[in-house]
């Protein structure tokens, strides 16, 4: 009797529960019958920001080399949550798969990351390629991991320019006394300082309100942010400074990465690096169109921007931070690639 009890157990019992157990966390089967695993990929910028086509393509040759087993559903525009620290902090925890957003927030994670945050350490798009794709930007990747947060490929945000509503701004004297949202960025934050501006931090979700509101005057980021985040309808003034390149990251959570086998996370990382020429290239192509609509949008865009006076007065803020990520490191970058130093 006993044994027959046991042998029901072991026959059906345990299986079902395996079956159930399977089933919560997959869901659905893929073309072939497999069991198909939806993972979910959140950023703060709209649909047709370049982190999100670089994320759908993404899932799209995700979705063809798992032969429909691993599904990525990509939420834009903050709707896991209000800003990229706090997506961030879901990805450490697991409730977030894949992240795509800038670095900025990052160095408040892996502080040797935010020697990308050096104002004009960048000369140029190739210059940023150079060093993202070679020794430096691995060695950042490995620093990541200490910080519980797996990095796939750096992807980009672009050169960051700065935008208000009160006044033309080319010199750095003339923002003086603006209010002006920064990334939740320490670095960002002296350099701002040294300018003469109010910096005030501020989560991403938040900023279009504020902007909108006239609690803040103004904000910085790449064109291609501006002109699809629509802050023309905010802001007045465009000045074209370009005074911080800031990388992306495509950045896996580590709970849902040990899950993975071998064969699809070597998939997942070449794949991811794969896609980065394209996503890159969705936004040095727009930017000049994307200028000209902000222009014929209204806005008055400044291009004449004296860049060495920005980097003077940036720069004189900077010495601390050069010194804790070592002069060295700083070095190494600013003389890779051709062309060598600034
Ligand atoms: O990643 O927070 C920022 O200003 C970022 O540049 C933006 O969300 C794109």
């Amino acid at each position: 009797m006993l044994f027959k009890r046991l042998a029901f157990i072991a026959l059906f019992v345990i299986p079902a529960l395996l079956v159930a157990g399977c089933c919560a966390s997959r869901g659905q089967t893929s073309l072939e019958g497999e069991a198909k695993t939806v993972f979910r990929l959140a950023s703060m910028t709209p649909m047709e920001h370049t982190y999100n086509q670089g994320a759908v393509r993404f899932a799209q040759l995700v979705r063809e080399r798992s032969r429909g087993r691993i599904e990525i559903a990509v939420y834009p525009n903050g709707e896991l949550a209000k800003g990229e620290r706090e997506l961030l902090e879901a990805i450490q925890e697991g409730s977030i798969d894949f992240y795509v957003g800038s670095t900025g927030p990052l160095s408040g994670f892996s502080p040797s990351m935010g020697i990308l945050d050096l104002p004009f350490l960048f000369r140029d798009y190739s210059h940023a390629d150079q060093v993202l794709d070679g020794s430096v930007g691995n060695r950042l990747l490995t620093d990541l991991e200490k910080a519980n947060l797996k990095g796939l490929a750096f992807w980009e945000n672009g050169f960051r320019n700065l935008t208000n509503s009160k006044r033309a701004v080319k010199t750095p004297g003339d923002a003086r006394g603006l209010k002006i949202r920064t990334m939740e960025n320490k670095l960002h934050l002296a350099a701002w300082k040294a300018v003469g501006v109010q910096p005030i931090p501020m989560a991403y979700g938040e900023l279009y309100g504020a902007l909108q509101r006239k609690e803040i005057d103004g904000q910085e980021n790449p064109v291609a942010v501006i002109y699809t985040g629509k802050f023309n309808e905010v802001q007045r003034y465009l000045s074209l400074t370009q005074h911080v390149y800031s990388p992306a990251l495509l950045i896996v959570s580590p709970k849902t990465w040990l899950n993975l086998g071998k064969e699809d996370q070597d998939m997942l990382i070449k794949t991811a690096r794969e896609v980065a020429p394209y996503q890159r290239r969705l936004g040095r192509e727009s930017e000049e169109k994307q200028i000209a609509a902000l222009a014929a949008a209204g806005m008055t865009v400044s291009k004449d921007i004296d860049k060495a006076a920005w980097y003077r007065v940036m720069e004189a803020a900077m010495g601390d931070f050069i010194r804790s990520f070592g002069k060295d490191q700083v070095a190494a970058i600013i003389n890779a690639g051709e062309g060598g130093a600034r």
